[in-house]
């Protein structure tokens, strides 16, 4: 048995030592995923001090992905359930110690400014210190500050209109039938912000089926984005009164429901439709596994609609 001394993870009864890059020789990990195959936390070089993450056998540095900001040294503390969010502390040449926000596609970015430019916050009265947590569904951040601490919601203030153009919202779970999902530009969110390689909409988070131009649908100014998804993929269900969307714009995430109202067009209760996808067939085959889907879509169906 050997010892030794640095970041390490406790798995299955044993202490596993972290993998450290090289030009560094310690740190310590203060975050974990749920699924637990993504660790957060700082290796320590003589020179620096990073952010990193690991992953499997891998530690990844946090960057930098263009913000214009130059951190010193960096520090994760948390990370969301899914490994998405990651948020700490850093120095820049300019700042002392202050909060940052990691996304994949965004990398490193000063809360401040993801505050103040994306969601619009009044903020300018805080003096920042550290994002010491977020939540689960890396939508609220806890930040150290003066005068007092405060939470965060960083969700993108994001409207949608279910069956654009009706009211009724009527889903016909129909074969190959899609749906359509109009997500509305404001001042603060311009549409091409928004990454659609990850919305996901209804209790099996469906992918995009198809993505139209950008266009204003409801002529105030803002483009408008509208996207498809297959109903069969969606897994919502006849007599599903509400569906969501999820997603991220500029790196933040953002879950926003609306009413519905899911029929089978052209079928009795309780016939077969081959094809119709996994929300249907699931109804048949596997109902527990369904109610379990849709209790857990519906309690996380609490996001703002903003219309
Ligand atoms: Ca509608
Ligand atoms: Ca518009």
């Amino acid at each position: 048995m050997g010892s030794f001394d640095g970041p390490a993870l406790w798995f299955d009864g044993t202490l596993v030592a972290l993998p450290l890059a090289a030009g560094f020789d310690g740190g310590n990990a203060t975050g974990i995923s749920a699924s637990g195959t993504i660790v957060v936390g700082v290796a320590r070089g003589p020179a620096e001090n990073r952010a990193v993450r690991w992953e499997g056998d891998s530690m990844t540095p946090l960057d930098d992905v263009g913000s214009g900001s130059e951190w010193l040294h960096t520090y994760a503390l948390d990370v969301s359930a899914d490994g998405s969010i990651i948020v700490g502390s850093g120095t820049s040449r300019d700042t002392a110690t202050e909060p940052f926000v990691w996304d994949e596609e965004f990398g490193l970015r000063r809360l401040f400014d993801v505050l103040s430019n994306e969601l619009g916050l009044g903020v300018s009265d805080f003096d920042f210190g550290l994002a010491l947590a977020v939540s689960d569904d890396g939508r609220v951040i806890v930040v150290l500050a003066s005068p007092e601490p405060f939470i965060a919601d960083i969700t993108s203030p994001v409207g949608i209109d279910i069956v654009p153009g009706s009211d009724t919202n009527v889903i016909e779970l129909t074969r190959d039938r899609l749906v359509s999902v109009q997500i509305f530009g404001t001042q603060l969110l311009d549409v091409d912000d928004i990454n659609v390689d990850v919305l996901a909409f209804g209790p099996y988070a469906a992918p995009v089926e198809h993505v139209f131009h950008p266009s204003d649908a409801n002529g105030d100014g803002y483009l408008d984005l509208e996207v498809r998804f297959e109903t069969g993929e969606t897994g919502i269900a006849a007599g599903d009164t509400e569906a969501c969307l999820s997603g991220r714009a500029m790196g933040l995430p953002f879950e926003v429901c609306g009413p519905i109202e899911a029929t089978l067009f052209g079928f009795g209760p309780g016939t077969e439709v081959p094809g119709c996808g996994r929300g249907f067939e699931g109804a048949l085959a596997l109902p527990a596994l369904l109610l379990w889907w849709r209790r857990r879509g519906r309690s996380a169906c609490h996001g703002r609609i903003w219309r």
